[in-house]
C-alpha cells in the first residue's frame, strides 16, 4: 500500500481501472527517480540534452506543433448550476463533462506508466498551503511539477495528516486538438485534462489548481487565489515593503518579479528579492493585512525576450538544472530564443534546420521551467509559513493608448472596479489572435472558477473595518508614440515607479486627484539617470478626457454583460469617476 489515506487510494485505483496503465508508479520526490525520468525522456525522444558544459542538467522538449499554448476555448468550469461559472467561463454540467472525459480516458493509459504526483502548492509547513495529486501518463508533465511545485514524500505526509487534496487526472492522450479537454469541477474539487502536455493545460497545480479551483475555494473560505507576481523591495533604510502584482500572461510579470533596479538606485542601496512571479495566495491575518505566499516553488517562464538587458536574473537560474520547451539551439547545442544575443540558431523550435531571415526560431510561447531556487533574487521569505504582508496591490495590462504610466484607486472600492476592469492586448500565451484589446478583470480571465461577479463581490467583502487593505494601483508600461514607439523604457526602469508606489504607503508624497484616481505628480517619479523628456512623462501621467469617456462607456457595457449579480457598489464607483471629469 503507497498510502495511508483510503480516499486516495480509492481514487488511484479507480482511475486505474478506467485508464489501464502497464505500470503504476508513485512519486516520491527522491533525486534518483529525477534521474531515473530524466533518462527515460531522453530514451524515448521527448528530451534531448542541452551541451552539457554551458548547460549542465538542461533539456530540450520540442512539443506536438499545434499543443504550444493554453486553450481556452476548450477549458471548462462544470458546476451543477451553470450561472455559478459566470458569463466569463464555458460551461458544462458536471454529468455531461465526466463522460465526456471517461470516454476518453478509458483504457488510454495502455502500454504507458501512470504516475502519482502528491504536491503541496505553497511552503509545506504553511497553514495558508493546500495539497493536491496529479495522476499522469507523462513524464515530461512530473519533470515539471517537480521544479513547479514541492512534490512527493512531504506532501504526501501532508496529505495523509489532513485528508484534503485536489485530484488530477491528466493524460497526453493523442495530442489531438479534437480530443482536448480541459475540466474543471469545483465543487468537487477535481480536474481532468486531456489531450494536451502543455504547461497550463497540464501541469495541473499551476492555473488549474492554484487559480480556477482555489479562487472557488477562496471565496468559500475567505481569501484569495490570484493570478499575481509577489515582490519585495528593501529601501536604503532597511524597511521592506511587499507588492502583488497582476498582469495577463506573458505581460513581464517575471520580469518584474525579478527586476534589478537602476544603477543609482542599487548604489544607494535598493533592493529587490522575488517571492514569485505567476501565482499569489492571500488571505487577511490577525493584524487585518493581507499575507500572501506563492504557491509553486518555480517558474514557468517566457523565454522570448529574455536576455541580460531584460532580465538578467532569469538569465542567470537559466544555465542550469533547466527545462526548455519549444525554443530554438544553436550550432553547439545552446538554448537561443528571439531577444537573448545576436547569434543567429541552426535549428527551430520544431527541429528543423533554420537559416537567418526564416522568420521566429523559436515559438513566441517558448517557456523555460526551473526551479525559483535557482533564481538570484529569490527570497527567503518565499519559504516562510506565515507569508509575507502586501502594501500594495498593482493591476497591469498592456495598452498602447490611454491608460496612464501609474494611478492609484480612491480607496478599496474603487481599486475593485480599476481591477475589475482593466483590458490588455492579447499575447501568445493562449492560442487565438495575438493584440486584441479584452478585458481581463484582474488578469483572471482564463483563471477565475467562478461567475465574476461574485469574485468582485468576494474581493469587495474584503474591506472591513478591522482589515489594513493594501493601496491598490494601475500600472501600464507599454504606453507607445504615434511612431509605434513605447514611451516609457520599462524593465529595470520600473523601480521608479514601484518607488512612488511605496512613497504613497508611507504617506510622502502627494497625488493629483483626478476623476480617474490619483496621479503621481512627475516631480515625484524619480528621474535620476532616466533619459524621458519632460512632455513624455507628462503625457504618460495625463487623462484623456475624451478618451475615457469612452472607455467609461464600454466599462459599463462590459458589466452589464454579467447581469444582476454584478455588485452595485461597482456602479456607484463608476458613476463617481464619470461625475469627476
Ligand atoms: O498557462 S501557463 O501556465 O502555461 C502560462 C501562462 O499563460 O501564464
Ligand atoms: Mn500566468
Amino acid at each position: 500500500m503507497e498510502t495511508t489515506n483510503q480516499a486516495l487510494l480509492d481514487w488511484v485505483n479507480s482511475v486505474a481501472e478506467l485508464t489501464q496503465p502497464d505500470h503504476i508508479q508513485w512519486c516520491t520526490g527522491s533525486v534518483e527517480e529525477n534521474e531515473t525520468l530524466n533518462q527515460l525522456l531522453l530514451d524515448n525522444g521527448s528530451f534531448e540534452k542541452l551541451k552539457e558544459e554551458t548547460h549542465p542538467n538542461c533539456f530540450l522538449h520540442l512539443s506536438d506543433a499545434q499543443d504550444v499554448a493554453r486553450v481556452e476555448h476548450l477549458t471548462f468550469i462544470c458546476t451543477e448550476k451553470q450561472e455559478d461559472a459566470g458569463p466569463n467561463n464555458h460551461w458544462m454540467s458536471p454529468q455531461e463533462a465526466h463522460a465526456k472525459m471517461n470516454g476518453l480516458f478509458a483504457g488510454c493509459m495502455r502500454g504507458r506508466t501512470m504516475y502519482v504526483i502528491p504536491y503541496c502548492m505553497g511552503p509545506i509547513d504553511s497553514p495558508i498551503s493546500r495539497c493536491g495529486v496529479e495522476i499522469t501518463d507523462s513524464a515530461y508533465v512530473v519533470q515539471n511539477m517537480r521544479l513547479m511545485t514541492r512534490m512527493g514524500t512531504p506532501a504526501l505526509q501532508r496529505i495523509e495528516r489532513e485528508g484534503q487534496f485536489v485530484k488530477g487526472l491528466h493524460s497526453t492522450g493523442e495530442l489531438d486538438p479534437d480530443r482536448r479537454f480541459i475540466m474543471h469541477f469545483p465543487e468537487e474539487l477535481a480536474i481532468m485534462s486531456y489531450g494536451s502536455g502543455y504547461g497550463g493545460n497540464a501541469l495541473l497545480g499551476k492555473k488549474c489548481h492554484a487559480l480556477r479551483i482555489a479562487s472557488y475555494q477562496a471565496q468559500k473560505e475567505g481569501w484569495l487565489a490570484e493570478h499575481m507576481l509577489i515582490l519585495g523591495v528593501e529601501n536604503p533604510q532597511g524597511q521592506k515593503h511587499y507588492v502583488a502584482a497582476a498582469f495577463p500572461s506573458a505581460c513581464g510579470k517575471t520580469n518584474l518579479a525579478m527586476l534589478i533596479p537602476p544603477e543609482g538606485y542599487v548604489q544607494d542601496g535598493w533592493k529587490i528579492t522575488t517571492i514569485g512571479d505567476d501565482i499569489c495566495w492571500m488571505r487577511p491575518g490577525e493584524d487585518g493585512r493581507l499575507w500572501a505566499i506563492n504557491p509553486e516553488a518555480g517558474f514557468f517562464g517566457v523565454a522570448p525576450g529574455t536576455s541580460e538587458a531584460t532580465n538578467p536574473n532569469a538569465l542567470a537560474m537559466l544555465y542550469k538544472d533547466a527545462i526548455f520547451t519549444n525554443v530554438a539551439t544553436t550550432e553547439d547545442n545552446q538554448p537561443w530564443w528571439e531577444g537573448l544575443d545576436d547569434r543567429v540558431p541552426v535549428r527551430d523550435w520544431q527541429g528543423n534546420a533554420y537559416t537567418e531571415g526564416q522568420g521566429a526560431a523559436a515559438h513566441p510561447n517558448s517557456r523555460f521551467t526551473v526551479s525559483a531556487k535557482r533564481c538570484p533574487s529569490y527570497s527567503e521569505e518565499a519559504e516562510s509559513a506565515s507569508g509575507v504582508p502586501i502594501s500594495a496591490i498593482i493591476f497591469g495590462g498592456r495598452r498602447e493608448n490611454l491608460v496612464p504610466l501609474v494611478c492609484e484607486a480612491r480607496d478599496w472600492q474603487h481599486g475593485v472596479l480599476m481591477g475589475a476592469t482593466v483590458a490588455s492586448e492579447t499575447t501568445a500565451a493562449a492560442a487565438g489572435a495575438v493584440g486584441v484589446v479584452r478585458r481581463d478583470p484582474m488578469a483572471m480571465k482564463p483563471f477565475c472558477g467562478y461567475h465574476f461577479a461574485d469574485y468582485w463581490s468576494h474581493w469587495l467583502s474584503f474591506d472591513k473595518a478591522d482589515n489594513k487593505l493594501p493601496k491598490i494601483f494601475t500600472v501600464n508600461w507599454f504606453r507607445k508614440d504615434q511612431d509605434g514607439r513605447f514611451m516609457w523604457p520599462g524593465f529595470g526602469e520600473n523601480m521608479r515607479v514601484l518607488e512612488w508606489i511605496l512613497k504613497r504607503c508611507d504617506s510622502q508624497v502627494g497625488t493629483t486627484d483626478t476623476a480617474i484616481g490619483g496621479l503621481p505628480d512627475p516631480a515625484d517619479i524619480n528621474q535620476q539617470d532616466l533619459d524621458i523628456q519632460a512632455e513624455v512623462l507628462n503625457e504618460l501621467l495625463a487623462v484623456n478626457v475624451k478618451g475615457w469617456e469612452q472607455e467609461l462607456t464600454e466599462v459599463r457595457e462590459y458589466l452589464d454583460g454579467f447581469g444582476e449579480r454584478v455588485p452595485e457598489a461597482l456602479y456607484n464607483e463608476l458613476d463617481k469617476v464619470k461625475a469627476g471629469f
